[in-house]
C-alpha cells in the first residue's frame, strides 16, 4: 500500500510552480501569463490541497487497516476561519511555497489574504470544534468530525451610522477549494409522517412511513495535523433533492410545483441559525438537527458494517461525542436504528447507546437549554417522539425505585416538561443516556453539580466530569504570530513546543533577561503597527502604537459586560477632562478596541454596539483628548480578525459576571500571544490565573459564589457614585440618542442590575488602574508578557484532547507511516 512512495507529489520550489502554474492553466482556467492575486491564491490553494489529499487517502487507508475504535465528533457547528496558512504550516511546506511564489513574483501573505472565513458556526463552541479538530489530527487520533455545510455562514456584520446591520454571508460564491464534493457518498433522510404497527414473524414492529425524503450529500475537507502524515476528515452534509420522485403529482400533470416542491428540501442545508439561547422551538432548526445526525449515523453504520457484522462489537469501535445538545436527536436516532432497521430488542440497542455517547454541555443558564415541543417532534420525526416517551418511562421507573415517589424531583428529572408548552429536555434526554457528561472547566463543572444538573449529579456522581477547554497553538501562534514564534523557538533552541506545548514553560527562566526583553517588545511593535494600520484603513482612526492596545473581542452579551468596559471608557475621559492639564502628562496612552456580534433578535447587545460608536465619535473627535485616548469598534469580528488582533493588543478583557462564562477560550488565544489579561474570576480564568499566578494578571469583581448572596441584595446593593456619574452622562444624553440608550441605563439601575456591573465597577477600575502602573514599568510589564506566553501550556487543546481520549472516549492514536 506504502509503495508507491517516490510518486508522492514533489515539494522543492521547482516542483510547486509548475504545479502552481499547472493549476492557473487547467483548474482555473487562466493563462499562466497573466493571472491576478485572487486567481494565484486558487491555484496555490488547489495545488495544496493536492498535498492533503494523498495524505488523507493514505490516513485513510490505515484507518481501515487497522480498524481501531473511531471518535465521531458531531456538531452543528465549526468555526474553521481560512485553511491556506493553516495547511501549508501543518503540511510542513510553507517555506517551499513561499519561494515558490516569490520565484513567481507573488508574495504568499498576500495570496493568504484572498481568502475568505468559513464561518459555520457562532462563536466559542464553534471555534473549540475547529481546535479540537487539529488536535485531533496532530495527535494521531483516529476520528470524523461531522456537520453541516450551510449556504450561508454567519451573518456578516455592516456598521451604518453606529447601527449593527446583517448581511448574509455567501461564503461559496466563488468557490471553495478545501472541500471535495462526494456525490457518491449520499444518504436519504426522512422526515414527517406516521407510524405504524405491523406484526413481523409473530412480533409486533413499528413502522414509519415518513412523507418527505431528502437527499444528504457529503463534503469532505481533509484536516492535515502538524508534524504528522495523518489528515483526518471533516463531513459536512448538503441537502439536495431527493432521488425518489412523488410520481403523483408528476403524473397529475403539476410538473411545475412539483419541481419547486422538491427544490424546496435545499433549504435545510440553508443557513446557519445565530447564537440566540432563547430562540427554540423551530421547525427548521430541528430539520437541520435530524438532517446531520440521520446521514452522519447512516455513514458511521455503513462503516462499521463494512467489516463487522455483530453490533455487540460496536461501542468497541464507535465513540459518539454530541457538542452540547444540538446533535442530541441522535440519541433516538441510534434506537430507532438499532430497533425498527436491525431488529435488536429495547435493551441491548439501550446498552449500545449508553455505551457510545458522550456529552459536553458549554452552557451555565438552566434556561438557555434546548427544549424541543412534543407537538413539533411529533409531527417531524413521530418514531423519534415514540422511542423518548419510551426512554423516559424506562428512566422514571428506574428513578422511581432509587428516589421513591418524590414528584418534585421526579418532574425536573424528566425528559418531558409538562406545562403551558409540552416539550422534550435534550439535556436531560443526553444526560440519562450518555455515559460522560463533561463541562468546559473546573468551576463550570461545579455550577453544573450544585445548579443545572443538581438532581442528575446526585443520581449519577460518576457521569460529571469536566475536561478544560483548550486552543490549537498552531493557529493561534504559529499561524498568526510568526514574529513571535520563531523568537520563542530560537530562545528554546528547539520548534518542538509547536507539537509539545509545556515546553514553553521552559522561557519562564528568561523573562527578565534584557536581551529577550528586547527581543519580545520589538515583536509586539511590529504586530501592534500591523493592526494600527488595520484600524485605520477600517475606521479613518489613527492610533498611536505607543498607547496600550486594551481589547475586548466577542460575541456581544450582557453577561460579557462589553457594557462595563465602555463604561469604564467613560469614565477615563471624563477624569482626562477634568484634569489639570498639568496632569494629564501622568496619563497613560491607551486605545479601547472593541469588536463582536450582536444575535440579530437581541436588542440591548445591539444598543452596546450603538452606544461604542456614539461614546467613540464623542472621544475620537474631541481635540483635548488627543492620543490620551481612543476608542474604535472593529466591525465583523471572525477568526481571521481574530488572528490578526490579538498579536497586536497589551492587554485583554475577559469580564463577564462571574458564574456566567462556561470557559472562555479567547482568553487562552491572549495569553498564549503575550497579552495580559484583565479578567473576572470566571470559567476557565480561574485555572489562568493558578497557571501564571493572580500577579500575572489585573483581577477584579465578585466571585462565584459570592453572587447568588449579592443578586439577593437588590436595591440594597447602592452602585457607587462613579457609577452612576457615567450612567447618567449616557441617560442624559451627553453621547446622543438619549431615547435609544433609555432601556440600556435601566438594565443596570440599582435593584435592577442583575449581570452587577455596579458592584463590581470600583474593583474594575482598580484592575485598570493597576494596568497602567504595570504599563509604564516596561520591564514588568514585560516580564509579565513572558510569563503569561510561558505559562500558557495547560490551554492547548492538545491537554483537552488527550484527556478526552483517554478519560471519555477510549481511543488509541493511529499514526500513519510516512
Ligand atoms: C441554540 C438554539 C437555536 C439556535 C442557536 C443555538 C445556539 C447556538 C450556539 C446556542 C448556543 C450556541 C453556542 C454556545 C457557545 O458558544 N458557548 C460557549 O462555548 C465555549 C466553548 O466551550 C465556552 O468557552 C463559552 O464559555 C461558552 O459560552
Amino acid at each position: 500500500m506504502f509503495g508507491l512512495m517516490d510518486e508522492f507529489l514533489k515539494n522543492d520550489p521547482v516542483s510547486l510552480q509548475k504545479d502552481i502554474l499547472d493549476h492557473v492553466e487547467y483548474t482555473v482556467a487562466r493563462s499562466r501569463f497573466s493571472f491576478d492575486d485572487f486567481e494565484a491564491y486558487q491555484a496555490l490553494s488547489h495545488s495544496v490541497r493536492d498535498r492533503l489529499i494523498e495524505r488523507w487517502h493514505d490516513t485513510h487507508q490505515y484507518f481501515k487497516k487497522k480498524d481501531p475504535k473511531r471518535l465521531y465528533f458531531l456538531s452543528l457547528e465549526f468555526l474553521m476561519g481560512r485553511s491556506l496558512s493553516n495547511s501549508v504550516i501543518n503540511l510542513g511546506i510553507r517555506d517551499q511555497y513561499a519561494d515558490a511564489l516569490n520565484q513567481l513574483g507573488f508574495d504568499f501573505e498576500v495570496l493568504a489574504e484572498q481568502e475568505g472565513d468559513a464561518a459555520l458556526g457562532n462563536g466559542g463552541l464553534a471555534r473549540l470544534s475547529a481546535c479540537q479538530m487539529d488536535s485531533l489530527a496532530t495527535l494521531n487520533y483516529p476520528a470524523w468530525g461531522y456537520g453541516l455545510r450551510y449556504q450561508y455562514g454567519l451573518f456578516r456584520q455592516i456598521i451604518l451610522d453606529g447601527f449593527q446591520l446583517e448581511q448574509p454571508d455567501y461564503w461559496l460564491n466563488f468557490g471553495n477549494p478545501w472541500e471535495i464534493e462526494r456525490v457518491h457518498v449520499s444518504y436519504p433522510v426522512k422526515f414527517y409522517g406516521t407510524v405504524e404497527d405491523e406484526g413481523l414473524n409473530g412480533e409486533k414492529m413499528k413502522v414509519w412511513i415518513p412523507g418527505e425524503t431528502v437527499e444528504a450529500v457529503a463534503y469532505d475537507n481533509p484536516l492535515p495535523g502538524y508534524d504528522t502524515r495523518n489528515a483526518i476528515n471533516l463531513r459536512l452534509w448538503a441537502a439536495k433533492p431527493s432521488g425518489q420522485y412523488d410520481m403523483e403529482s408528476y403524473n397529475t400533470g403539476d410538473y411545475i410545483s412539483a419541481v419547486v416542491d422538491r427544490q424546496k428540501a435545499e433549504t435545510i442545508s440553508n443557513v446557519l441559525y445565530p447564537d440566540d439561547r432563547s430562540y427554540q422551538g423551530k421547525e427548521l432548526r430541528l430539520k437541520q438537527q435530524y438532517f446531520f445526525v440521520s446521514a452522519s449515523l447512516q455513514d458511521i453504520i455503513r462503516r462499521f458494517k463494512d467489516s463487522h457484522d455483530n453490533f455487540d462489537d460496536f461501542p468497541d469501535k464507535v465513540a459518539l461525542q454530541i457538542n452540547d445538545t444540538h446533535p442530541s436527536i441522535a440519541i433516538a436516532e441510534v434506537m430507532r436504528v438499532l430497533i425498527d432497521e436491525e431488529h435488536l430488542s429495547w435493551n441491548k440497542a439501550w446498552d449500545i447507546a449508553c455505551k457510545i455517547f458522550s456529552f459536553t454541555t458549554h452552557s451555565v443558564q438552566p434556561e438557555g437549554l434546548e427544549k424541543i415541543p412534543v407537538d413539533l417532534l411529533g409531527n417531524v420525526l413521530p418514531r423519534h417522539l415514540q422511542i423518548i416517551y419510551d426512554i423516559n418511562y424506562n428512566f422514571m421507573e428506574e428513578l422511581k425505585k432509587k428516589i421513591g415517589q418524590d414528584y418534585d424531583r421526579l418532574s425536573r428529572m424528566s425528559i418531558i416538561e409538562e406545562g403551558g408548552v409540552k416539550s422534550i429536555r435534550m439535556a436531560n434526554l443526553s444526560i440519562a443516556c450518555c455515559h460522560t457528561v463533561n463541562g468546559v472547566s473546573r468551576v463550570h463543572l461545579e455550577l453544573l453539580k450544585m445548579r443545572v444538573f443538581k438532581d442528575f449529579y446526585e443520581l449519577w456522581p460518576q457521569k460529571f466530569q469536566y475536561k478544560t477547554n483548550g486552543v490549537t497553538q498552531r493557529r493561534w501562534m504559529v499561524v498568526s504570530n510568526p514574529n513571535l514564534c520563531s523568537l520563542i523557538s530560537k530562545w528554546l533552541g528547539t520548534e518542538s513546543w509547536i507539537r509539545n506545548i509545556d515546553l514553553l514553560a521552559g522561557l519562564q527562566q528568561y523573562a527578565s533577561d534584557p536581551d529577550l526583553q528586547y527581543e519580545w517588545e520589538m515583536a509586539k511593535k511590529v504586530n501592534k503597527m500591523r493592526l494600527a494600520e488595520y484600524i485605520e484603513t477600517l475606521s479613518g482612526v489613527k492610533v498611536s502604537i505607543d498607547a496600550m492596545f486594551d481589547v475586548q473581542i466577542k460575541r456581544i452579551h450582557e453577561y460579557k459586560r462589553q457594557l462595563l468596559n465602555i463604561l469604564g471608557i467613560i469614565h477615563r475621559y471624563d477624569c482626562i477632562k477634568n484634569m489639570e492639564k498639568s496632569d494629564r502628562r501622568r496619563v497613560v496612552p491607551r486605545v479601547c478596541i472593541i469588536g463582536g456580534k450582536a444575535a440579530p433578535g437581541y436588542d440591548i447587545a445591539k444598543k452596546i454596539i450603538k452606544l461604542c460608536h456614539a461614546v467613540a465619535e464623542t472621544i475620537n473627535n474631541d481635540a483635548d483628548i488627543r492620543d490620551l485616548l481612543k476608542l474604535v469598534f472593529i466591525p465583523d469580528y471572525n477568526v481571521s480578525v481574530a488572528e490578526l488582533v490579538i498579536p497586536g493588543s497589551d492587554l485583554s478583557q475577559h469580564i463577564s459576571t462571574a458564574g456566567h462564562e462556561a470557559s472562555g477560550t479567547g482568553s487562552m488565544k491572549f495569553l498564549m500571544n503575550g497579552c495580559l489579561l484583565l479578567a473576572t474570576y470566571d470559567g476557565a480564568t480561574i485555572e489562568i490565573t493558578e497557571e501564571i499566578g493572580a500577579d500575572n494578571m489585573f483581577l477584579f469583581g465578585a466571585k462565584v459564589n459570592d453572587v447568588p448572596a449579592l443578586r439577593k441584595k437588590g436595591a440594597e446593593l447602592k452602585a457607587p457614585l462613579q457609577f452612576a456619574r457615567v450612567v447618567r452622562m449616557v441617560r442624559d444624553g451627553y453621547f446622543g440618542f438619549k431615547d435609544y440608550f433609555k432601556s440600556l441605563c435601566d438594565t443596570v439601575e440599582d435593584g435592577k442590575d442583575f449581570y452587577l456591573l455596579g458592584y463590581d465597577f470600583a474593583s474594575y477600575l482598580e484592575a485598570q488602574a493597576a494596568a497602567d502602573r504595570a504599563f509604564v514599568d516596561k520591564e514588568k510589564w514585560t516580564r509579565m508578557s513572558i510569563l503569561s506566553t510561558a505559562g500558557s501550556g495547560k490551554f492547548s487543546s492538545d491537554r483537552t484532547i488527550e484527556e478526552y481520549a483517554k478519560e471519555t472516549w477510549g481511543i488509541e492514536p493511529c499514526k500513519c507511516p510516512f
